[in-house]
């Protein structure tokens, strides 16, 4: 049955993709293993992009299915008391659609209790600047997934600093950054998936 819900991911199957979720919760499955068999199926998109058999249109239906599965799935992954944990800012970097990764994160650190300001995509350095200047979040979440668009990671960094809300720690991720990459840039921590990304964000607040 995962192996079942990562093709149907892999290979854009919008239609069928919410009953083999329900099927999968009705049968005792984990949703986090239901979650883990819907990011492989991403993930085996992207290679099949890469190798050329696959182009933008099979892309954009992985993506698709994979946000009608998350939206029966997302119930089932649990909520602890909204807010408590601290509160976070997130949003991929200017030039970047890809969100994916980024709404995972969000999704997770909304049932382990933080508060979430989920900006969106494609935000130029000001933007966020600004956000961050609004909502004051004990942490920004980084998301990108261009080796083009990672760069502007290190712009908001270096702005953040000119504006004195270095109290905001800075944590990255997305497909091409690394911990090098963290480090280089001074962001405050890199995480290289979801999971990792909650335990660090934790380690950041301190709580
Ligand atoms: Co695009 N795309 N895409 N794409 N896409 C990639 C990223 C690519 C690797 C595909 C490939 O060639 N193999 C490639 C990038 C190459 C590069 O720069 N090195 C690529 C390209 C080239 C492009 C376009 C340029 C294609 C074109 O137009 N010719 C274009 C650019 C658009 C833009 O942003 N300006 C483009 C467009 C798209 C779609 C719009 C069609 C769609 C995105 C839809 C959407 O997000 N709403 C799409 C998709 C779906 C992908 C792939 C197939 C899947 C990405 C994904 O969602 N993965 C991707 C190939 C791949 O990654 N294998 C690909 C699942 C997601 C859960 O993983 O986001 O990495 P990810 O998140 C991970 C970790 O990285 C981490 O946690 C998650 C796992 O738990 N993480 C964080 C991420 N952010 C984090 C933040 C954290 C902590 C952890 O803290 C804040």
């Amino acid at each position: 049955m995962l192996t079942a819900i990562t093709e149907a991911v892999r290979d854009g199957n919008t239609y069928d993709i919410a009953e083999l979720v329900q099927s999968g919760l009705d049968a005792g499955a984990k949703p986090l293993d239901m979650l883990k068999a819907m990011t492989d199926g991403l993930d085996q998109c992207g290679k099949k992009f890469e190798s050329g058999e696959y182009f933008l249109p099979e892309l954009l239906m992985a993506s698709d299915t994979f946000t009608n599965g998350m939206q029966v799935l997302e119930p089932h992954l649990g909520q602890a008391a909204l807010g408590q944990a601290g509160k976070v800012l997130l949003g991929t970097v200017a030039g970047d659609v890809h969100d994916i990764g980024k709404n995972l994160v969000g999704f997770l650190l909304k049932s382990a209790g933080f508060e979430v300001i989920d900006i969106g995509t494609d935000n130029s350095t000001e933007r966020i600047v600004a956000a961050v200047k609004e909502h004051q979040p004990d942490v920004l979440g980084l998301s990108a997934l261009l080796t083009t668009t990672m760069l502007g990671m290190g712009d908001v960094i270096k702005a953040l600093d000119s504006a004195g809300l270095r109290k905001t720690k800075v944590i990255i991720g997305g497909g091409p950054v690394s911990a090098r990459f963290a480090e280089q840039i001074k962001a405050d921590a890199y995480a290289s998936d979801a999971v990792e990304g909650i335990r660090k964000i934790r380690e950041l607040i301190g709580r």
